[in-house]
């Protein structure tokens, strides 16, 4: 126990959110005096009793035997060598960069750094290549009156959690991390080093490491959009392309297969392009092949309620005054999220159109205006799935539409048995399908 008493064994997670807790919990964990904290007091309040504010199972586990000290308070920052900043980094209204949560935690930070000791200053909050060393780093030695590389150390490791995978979690998901100088570099790779089973791979620069994980995201987003884009095609040239795409998965080299949906929220992919097409945009490059993707990923809410339109008008109803439940109000299948969730964008559409709407997400009740599947669907002539909960897929069948005369299935993500609405007699309209 005497390992967690010394300063460089001591270290500071600001930010207990989905990123920040299991960082936290993982560092005590491998030895490290860990000092968790959150300005959001009902968090920490909850994490002092051993509460998940995350529905997380092994969160929870890990939260019940954690040494972990919850704090609001920074000023544990000053007994600490490692402070490591993973607060939310999401865009404007006008798509531009907010960084105001990583000024505001620097800002504290900055009160408590000692200078004789050159804390190490860790971000993994998503940024665009250049806030490191043109921002957040000048913020600080302004704020401190301090020297990067002389009075602290700064390197940058960009988080990588997946909400709700099983399989990768912050143990095994490999990283990497890029330095201000040398000394930063390798003092950041050590401690990742030392918690993580995985991979730590150090960059050439800061710049470089900020721009691996806008290019993983944005990859993932093109990759996304060129299926939206296959699936507005074929649905004229009557063409499956969920099929067509599992027969291109079958290449064992590369492709890596997407799927269309009604859309792509998150507080990652939707909007990491964006960091990237900004700046670069302010260097004098616009990036017109991610901001085309963006479009057409934008765009399939919009198509979404076109095909609940179109099968309304098969069945000679119109939007205007017609009840649409819509299944589903977190951005992906299994989570609790709504951040950027496309099914508000569907929402609002088919209130422009006067339709009557009706919600239900079991993970997000509180949101939600049915509390069950069965009163979400009761009146309504069309039906929209627009997140994939494993719930949905094994409770909506298609005697379930047949009793409640509902005229029309939307399946926003694809998931449903086809061919079973279709012969109950349903209108079934997938995305490309
Ligand atoms: N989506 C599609 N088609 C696809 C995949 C996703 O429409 O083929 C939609 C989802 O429905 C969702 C959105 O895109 O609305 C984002 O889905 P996601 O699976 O990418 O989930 P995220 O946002 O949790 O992304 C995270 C990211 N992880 C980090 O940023 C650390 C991302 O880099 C991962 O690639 C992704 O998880 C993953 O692979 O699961």
């Amino acid at each position: 126990m005497a390992l967690k008493q010394n300063y460089y064994q001591s270290i500071a997670v600001i930010g207990l959110g989905y990123v920040g807790l299991p960082l936290a919990l993982l560092a005590d964990k491998k030895g490290y005096k860990v000092y968790g904290i959150d300005t959001d007091r009902d968090k920490v309040g909850l994490l002092k009793k051993g509460k998940s504010p995350i529905d997380d199972v092994d969160l929870k586990e890990g939260l019940k035997r954690t040494s972990v000290d919850f704090e609001t308070d920074y000023r544990a920052v000053e007994k600490c060598s490692i402070i490591i900043v993973c607060v939310p980094t999401p865009v404007h209204k006008n798509l531009i960069p907010n960084l105001d949560h990583v000024k505001s935690v620097c800002k504290e930070i900055s009160r408590f750094i000692v200078k004789n000791k050159k804390p190490l200053l860790i971000l993994e909050s998503t940024v665009n290549p250049g806030v490191s060393n043109e921002i957040v780093i000048p913020f600080i030695e302004k704020q401190a009156r301090v020297t990067c590389g002389q009075d602290f150390l700064f390197a940058h490791c960009p988080e990588r959690i997946n909400p709700g995978d099983k399989k990768w979690n912050v143990f095994n998901i490999p990283r990497v991390v890029g330095g201000y100088d040398d000394e930063s570099l390798k003092r950041a790779t050590e401690f990742y080093k030392s918690i993580l089973s995985a991979q730590v791979k150090p960059m050439g620069n800061l710049k470089e490491a900020e721009a691996v994980k806008i290019v993983e995201n944005s990859f993932r987003d093109i990759n996304i959009a060129f299926v939206n884009e296959l699936a507005l095609s074929f649905s004229r040239l009557g063409i499956d392309v969920t099929k067509v795409i599992d027969g291109a998965a079958t290449k064992p080299f590369s492709f890596m297969a997407h799927y269309p949906g009604c859309g792509v929220g998150g507080h990652c992919i939707p909007v990491d392009p964006y960091y990237l097409i900004e700046y670069a945009k302010q260097n004098g490059f616009y990036h017109d092949f991610m901001t085309r993707a963006r479009r057409v990923n934008t765009s399939m809410p919009h198509f979404t309620v076109e095909k609940v339109a179109e099968g309304l008008n098969e069945s000679r109803r119109v939007l205007n005054g017609t009840k649409v439940a819509i299944l589903g109000l977190a951005y992906k299948a299994e989570v609790d999220d709504t951040r950027e969730s496309p099914s508000y964008k569907i929402i609002d559409n088919l209130r422009k159109s006067n339709a009557l709407v009706e919600t239900y997400d079991p993970f997000v009740l509180k949101e939600s205006s049915a509390k069950s599947l069965k009163e979400a669907i009761n009146g309504a002539k069309a039906v929209v799935l627009a997140t994939g909960h494993s719930s949905f897929i094994n409770e909506l069948t298609p005697q379930m539409l047949v009793e409640n005369a509902v005229d029309v299935i939307v399946d926003g993500r694809n998931c449903l048995d086809k061919e079973a609405f279709v012969k109950a007699g349903i209108n079934y309209k997938g995305i490309g399908r």
